[in-house]
């Protein structure tokens, strides 16, 4: 810390510190000016014209002289100042005093943080501390690049994070058959002629693994220059709305989908890869293993006609620039991995996989497989289980979806205290009640979030660490997925409190503290460590990431110019990108092993399993960003938006009406919630969005408690999980329906 400080006082840059703020520079604190930066609150990244006056903000705008978001701004990015303002957001470490919350200094904060970690783990061993990352910390390129310090000194198998309720599939595809988890394919928008959507609403959720500003522009585009948009989804979205063709399917039937669509494409021998066919391996074998998934057989599954299915197959097949895109939908269900592999499948079997139009991989500033390289994650998956359900690790976590169960059972390797980062998992995980009582019984927890909310109110501590503009932003994971190359750096532009500590700091002060408890050579360690932290800072790595990456572009050229530098079109990258072999493991064993159980279900009865008949799905809303931005009063304002749809024949059948206060009642337990009839979601299933459940005593968010809605994870079922990536299933959750107070 000492070099940290000294480097604030004498504005010093050893290896660059991340905080320079335009305040500092402002001449006249306390006056309103314009600045621009970067929004963080999601994976587009819009560019952002900000009025503040160095601490408040008073307004935030698009930037229209931004060339990748083109002015677009969503109502969460408006928002973004009244969590800039918020005075419900912590400044000041807290400590728990029976139920009362005390301001603590951060030294205080940190070393009792660091000595009752060492103190339990040096009792139960080190697995006794989990982790719990949530998803802020991925548009943090700070937390993302020094997160590991810390969790490394920490060497616990009990690391936990919101990516498995999210894109494990994905990354365990790309690891798989790319070699390398990092490679991810984007759909290449700006350029298809036919996009083919399953289980993404880009339209509300402004895209995910696939970085697009002004998406709805984009999408709007490719029917402007004569392609086609096709939506499959349980609902008809906001997306499907501006598409061509929507297709209801039955949740968590995509992955026979894909396979029928496959069929055909061989069957009818409309396979071409092209110019991939040189590197693939084990391409020969698919269309026998896919042969017994007709779309005949398949149809009464998914509840799309198999001549739908054929005809969506020909002419996907016979586009010259078609991209399949599948996302959290086709991710966390039953079949997430098969269903993940098999949008690739199907790029590649119609030769659309790295080609213009098609399925493309960014070539950013900032290169992320490299990144993942060099830290000597291009991913691993499975090489141990875990302790009370067998579940597979990936990357040296284990799937959320044990992590209850994790706390609860006594034995070697409990976990008895937990930290969490942005993160909060009371209200995103499933069965979060059963989590929320496994972290009461918790000797010892640590939060690192901007919020004392539902989760974080069980917490000990609750350290606080900058939030949004107090610090700059380089959007590296988004733009590692971007749908053109580009480069933007947005500058801090905000003073915190003069003691504040970003959240790389917090892991670095952690780290020291750690190694300092448990004295010895793991003190020099840990002083180490974190003095490399420090000396490098998160602008040093990413001047090195920039040097090192594959575009000709330096920090100081983009912090000359607010508004970014365009790159150009998404160009191939394979297989330059391609892990050892320079191969496309196109058929892994991992995969095709998991093939027998997606042939099983075409032998089972076609409805949905349990309940009264109906399913649960979720749904994401323009004015809400997972759980945590319902303290902004303008983001709530209106209708409340936790309403269950329904059908309007389901709700009919059930003797239901429109506005009635319903049940929904799963395996784990019930909730109460208005229902809304509506045609837009397909009979059989009804639609809940997550995030919300904020009526729990002890949170300090006032304006959340007064719109409190409830969590849709109080009735998603922990034991429901795809067997392969062991990501949970947040769709296709069997619930019943019935009348409040009936
Ligand atoms: N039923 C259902 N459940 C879902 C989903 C679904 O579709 N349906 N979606 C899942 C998905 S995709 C995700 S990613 C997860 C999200 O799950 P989580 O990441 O666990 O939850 P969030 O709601 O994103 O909470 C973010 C937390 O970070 C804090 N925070 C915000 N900014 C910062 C910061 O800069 N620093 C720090 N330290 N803290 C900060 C906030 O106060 C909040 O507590 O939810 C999952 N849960
Ligand atoms: N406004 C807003 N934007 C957000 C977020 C937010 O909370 N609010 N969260 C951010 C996060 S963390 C993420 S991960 C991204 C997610 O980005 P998206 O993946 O685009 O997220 P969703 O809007 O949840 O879209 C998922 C779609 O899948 C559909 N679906 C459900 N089950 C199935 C199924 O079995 N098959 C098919 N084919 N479709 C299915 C749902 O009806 C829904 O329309 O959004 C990000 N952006
Ligand atoms: S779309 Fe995402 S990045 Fe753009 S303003 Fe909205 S929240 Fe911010
Ligand atoms: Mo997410």
């Amino acid at each position: 810390m000492a070099l940290a400080l000294q480097a604030r006082e004498t504005g010093s840059t050893p290896g660059d510190r991340q905080e320079e703020p335009m305040a500092s520079a402002n001449p006249d604190p306390g006056t309103t000016r314009t600045d621009y930066a970067l929004c963080m609150l999601c994976e587009a990244a819009c560019g952002i014209e900000v009025q503040h006056d160095g601490v408040r903000v008073e307004r935030v705008r698009g930037n229209a002289q931004d060339g990748f978001s083109r002015g677009h701004i969503c109502p969460k990015g408006v928002a973004l100042a009244d969590v800039q303002n918020d005075p419900d957001r912590l400044r000041r470490p807290l400590r728990r005093v029976g139920e009362r919350w005390e301001e603590v200094s951060w030294e205080d904060a940190l070393d009792e943080t660091a000595r009752r970690l060492h103190e339990i783990q040096q009792r139960h061993g080190r697995d006794a501390v989990g982790v719990y990352t949530g998803n802020p910390t991925v548009h943090s390129y700070a937390a993302t690049l020094f997160q590991g310090f810390f969790y490394d000194t920490l060497a616990t198998r009990n690391r936990f994070s919101a990516t498995s309720v999210d894109a494990l599939p994905r990354t365990l595809v790309s690891a798989q058959l790319y070699g390398n988890q990092a490679v991810l394919p984007v759909p290449d928008l700006d350029r298809t002629e036919f996009l083919l959507v399953l289980g993404a609403n880009p339209v509300v959720s402004n895209g995910s693994v696939m970085t697009a500003p002004d998406v709805v522009n984009r999408l709007r585009a490719i029917r402007e220059r004569g392609g086609r948009l096709v939506v499959v989804d349980p609902r008809h979205t906001e997306t499907a709305e501006l598409a061509d063709t929507h297709l209801f399917i039955r949740p968590g039937s995509d992955a026979l989908l894909l396979a029928a669509l496959l069929n055909v494409v061989f069957r009818e021998g409309l396979a071409e890869p092209g110019r991939l066919e040189a590197h693939l391996e084990g391409w020969d074998g698919i269309p026998g293993l896919l042969a017994e998934f007709t779309p005949e057989r398949v149809a009464p599954h998914t509840g799309i006609p198999a001549e739908t299915l054929v005809q969506l197959a020909r002419d996907f097949a016979a586009s010259p620039r078609a991209a399949c895109y599948g996302r959290i939908g086709t991710c966390t269900q039953e079949f997430g991995a098969l269903a993940s592999w098999l949008v690739d499948v199907l790029n590649v079997a119609t030769g659309n996989l790295d080609r213009p139009g098609g399925a493309m991989f960014t070539t950013p500033a900032a290169d992320l497989p490299t990144l993942a390289k060099l830290l000597g994650q291009p991913g691993h998956f499975g090489r141990w289980r875990s302790r009370v359900s067998g579940l597979p690790e990936f990357n040296d976590e284990l799937p959320v979806a044990t992590f209850a169960e994790e706390i609860e059972t006594p034995g070697e390797g409990q976990i008895r205290a937990l930290v969490t980062h942005a993160g909060n998992p009371v209200l995103s995980l499933p069965n979060g009640r059963r989590l929320e009582k496994a972290v009461e019984g918790l000797e010892f927890m640590v939060a690192v979030d901007i919020y004392r909310n539902e989760t974080t109110r069980h917490a000990d501590l609750i350290l606080p660490p900058t939030f949004g503009l107090e610090r700059d932003h380089y959007p590296v994971i988004e733009h590692g997925v971007a749908v053109r190359n580009v480069a933007r750096y947005g500058r801090a532009l905000l003073a915190p409190p003069a003691d504040a500590r970003h959240d790389w700091e917090v892991f670095l002060d952690l780290t020291e503290r750690l190694g300092r408890a448990r004295g010895g050579l793991e003190a020099v360690k840990g002083r180490l460590r974190a003095g490399l932290g420090r000396a490098l800072g998160p602008r040093g790595v990413l001047r090195l990431m920039l040097r090192l990456g594959p575009q000709a572009v330096t920090l100081d050229r983009l912090e000359r110019d607010p508004h970014g530098v365009d790159l150009g079109p998404l160009e191939p990258r394979l297989p330059g990108i391609l892990g050892r072999g320079k191969r496309i493991r196109i058929a892994p064993e991992l995969l095709l092993d998991d093939l027998p159980r997606l042939a099983r279900r075409l032998g089972s009865v076609a409805a949905p399993p349990g309940g009264n008949g109906l399913t649960l799905i979720g749904r994401r809303t323009l004015r809400s960003n997972n759980s945590w931005m319902h303290n902004s009063e303008r983001l709530v304002a209106g209708r409340p938006r936790c309403v269950l749809l329904m059908h309007p024949e389901d709700a009919r059948r059930r003797g239901l009406a429109d506005g009635a206060r319903v049940v929904i009642k799963s395996r784990v337990g019930e909730i109460e919630a208005p229902l809304e009839l509506s045609e837009e979601v397909m009979e059989g299933v009804v639609s809940l969005p997550h995030g919300w459940g904020h009526g729990r005593p002890g949170s300090g968010l006032e304006v959340a408690a007064k719109h409190a809605g409830v969590s849709a994870n109080d009735v998603t079922d922990e034991s429901f999980y795809d067997a392969l990536s062991g990501v949970s299933c947040l769709s296709g959750v069997p619930v019943t329906v019935t009348a409040a107070g009936a």
